[in-house]
């Protein structure tokens, strides 16, 4: 088979979508200029104040173009069990047929971009090249804050480097079959969404959505669905992940993986202000790690993205200082409020809200108002670079080598502040058992439980019971010294009153200082039924105002409770067949003889 060359694939894209024009893109600071000109122009952009806001806009998304759409997003793998039960599947060749008659003529009357990306430092072993041809301006204006757009990706992938075809259209042409023209709108979509993925050809292709991981196709389409099924044959791990370096006091560093669902606080932990002296966190990412082991036996990260796609809603200076000095400037907001002086406001972002706003819909707003002034998962986009707490090692090509990973999940009851996985294989059964009230990153009822194993459910490229199984050949396939420690964590458990117990954001650095302590091994810790806890003695609590009677009740297990959990985590299983891990299996026997 001949490779697809990039030229045949815009040409007969161009053919099927019939754009008025084609435009190769670069990345540049000239482009940046001339797109967020023209879309200020028809209204796709509001520019904001320059005095308080330099060189940022905000737009504003069809009402029904808001967040990712999971029912919408499909595995065309040509076997429906490589799909696994909790990926919508579609027969590949179905699909592309489908998918080429949406496409005729999505394009018509609007501007065709090509945009050249790399997944990962451009010269890293571990990057990842991709192609995105897409309609939408404001896509090209958030792939450059959010990957490496470059025309030298084109130089790499013409001299043989692999790519990843990624096809978007908003599917909303401006002239129809017979000539006649449509108005633009300023947030054109289709009521019709497809986000497809072929991970055995690496193809993506994007129909109907403007928004976020829909839209952005080296995010979650690139990064993680089909760099899943890619790190899967080649050995690695493509993760919905976090990055940073925690550095003691005493100077010792160690590099922390950790995996939240949507909206659970992977930025939020990427961007930590330790609240404990002579601390430190820095950046490396904040949603996506690629892992691989190395030359050393270890397992090494990179972070392929380049910015952040932040969730606005409760990010203030109070609980995430270092994310409002990041968007100080140069900045994308999509769906936040707008206030009277021409600046971007937010729940959370200021204790007190502002006395008039226009919210996320174009309409007035006041503190009176019964609907949030920006919608719940409206979001910022902003490069990396801007980050003041970036790490010196988020731009180099070799990554950093994994000390700890962690699970998290928003759970108010059951699962403790932190426990300690026994081992490797308990630790492939704590994130494969994750569960996490639903957030606003994606359509659907928020705060219903839901199973989101390693926070890949929406994400894995694969059948989720082979990924278990890949996690497990990983690590074994490490010395047990090198294999990186797991903890699971919950920041978000309640008491009686529906109040946090836990203060969370810069006071998560007391979690993470007993964390390292584990690693170097200077601290003991208890067995318990799920894992090891730590002694309350050993959590530095100096300074907090927690009582203990809260601290009990965050470290409380309720074996009836988790009981009732085992036997959910059975049904769960089951829906897997023969397919799932004899480990996993036999994790779910330890805990049940734990708890009895
Ligand atoms: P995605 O970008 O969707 O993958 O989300 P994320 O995992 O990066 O979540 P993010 O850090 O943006 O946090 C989502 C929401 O959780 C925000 O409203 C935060 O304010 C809130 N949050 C984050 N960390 C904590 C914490 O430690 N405690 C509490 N109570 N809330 C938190
Ligand atoms: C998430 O939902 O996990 C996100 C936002 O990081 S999106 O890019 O829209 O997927
Ligand atoms: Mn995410």
């Amino acid at each position: 088979m001949t490779k697809l060359t990039v030229e045949n694939w815009v040409a007969e894209t161009a053919k099927l979508t019939m754009p008025d024009e084609i435009v190769w893109c670069d990345g540049s600071q000239r482009e940046w200029t001339e797109l967020t000109e023209l879309l200020v122009e028809n209204g796709t952009l509001i520019r904001l104040n320059p005095d308080l806001r330099p060189n940022s806009f905000l737009a504003r998304t069809d009402k029904a173009d808001v967040a990712r759409v999971e029912d919408r997003t499909f595995i065309c793998s040509a076997h429906e069990e490589d799909a696994g039960p909790t990926n919508n599947w579609r027969d590949p060749l179905w699909m592309k047929n489908l998918l080429r008659s949406l496409f005729k003529g999505s394009m018509r009357g609007r501007t065709m971009y090509v945009v050249p990306f790399s997944m990962g430092p451009i010269d890293s072993p571990q990057a990842r090249f991709g192609i995105e041809i897409t309609d939408s301006p404001y896509v090209v204006l958030s792939m450059k804050l959010m990957t490496r757009v470059s025309s030298e990706v084109l130089t790499k992938i013409k001299s043989g480097d692999d790519w990843v075809p990624a096809l978007h259209s908003v599917g909303a042409p401006l002239i129809d079959e017979v000539g006649v023209r449509t108005p633009e709108t300023t947030w054109p979509c289709n009521v019709e969404k497809y986000i497809a993925h072929f991970p055995e050809t690496n193809e993506i292709w994007s129909f109907g959505s403007g928004y976020g991981g829909n839209a952005l196709l080296g995010k979650k389409c690139m990064s993680l669905r089909i760099g899943s099924a890619l790190g899967r044959r080649e050995g690695w791990l493509a993760e919905h992940m976090l990055l940073v370096r925690l550095t003691s006091p005493a100077g010792k560093d160690f590099h922390i993986a950790a995996a939240f669902p949507s909206a659970c606080g992977k930025t939020n932990l990427a961007m930590l202000r330790p609240t404990l002296p002579g601390w430190k966190v820095s950046t490396i990412g904040d949603d996506i790690a690629w892992i691989a082991p190395d030359t050393n036996g270890k397992l090494r990260a990179i972070n392929p993205e380049a910015g952040f796609f932040g969730v606005a809603p409760g990010t203030g200076i109070k609980t995430n200082p270092v994310a409002i000095e990041t968007i100080r400037a140069n900045t994308l907001f999509t769906n936040v409020a707008l206030t009277d002086e021409g600046d971007v406001w937010w729940e959370g972002l200021t204790n007190e809200a502002p006395e008039h706003l226009i919210d996320w819909t174009g309409a007035d707003w006041t503190p009176k108002s019964d609907t949030p002034a920006a919608h719940p998962n409206s979001r910022f986009t902003v490069s990396l670079e801007q980050c003041p707490t970036i790490d010196a090692a988020w731009n180099s090509p070799e990554g950093v080598e994994i000390d700890a990973i962690l699970f998290g999940g928003r759970r108010a009851t059951n699962v403790p502040l932190v426990v300690e996985a026994r081992d490797w294989e308990h630790g492939v059964f704590m994130g494969a058992t994750i569960s996490s009230e639903q957030t606003a990153a994606a359509e659907g009822v928020v705060g219903t439980l839901r199973r989101d194993p390693f926070a890949m459910l929406p994400f894995c490229g694969y059948n989720m019971a082979d990924y278990w199984q890949h996690w497990l050949d990983v690590g074994l396939g490490l010395s047990a010294e090198n294999r990186p420690q797991v903890f699971q964590v919950n920041w978000f458990r309640k008491g009686q009153d529906g109040k946090f117990l836990w203060p969370g954001f810069g006071e998560n650095t007391r979690v993470l200082e007993w964390i390292s302590r584990r690693l170097d091994g200077s601290v003991a810790a208890s067995a318990s039924p799920i894992g090891n806890l730590p002694a309350l003695s050993d959590l530095n609590l100096e300074g907090l105002t927690v009582t203990t009677e809260d601290l009990d009740e965050i470290f409380r297990i309720d074996r009836s409770a988790w009981l009732q959990e085992t036997n959910m985590t059975e049904a769960y299983f089951n829906q897997f067949g023969e397919r799932l891990p004899a480990a996993m299996r036999g994790q779910l026997e330890i805990l049940k003889a734990n708890l009895a």
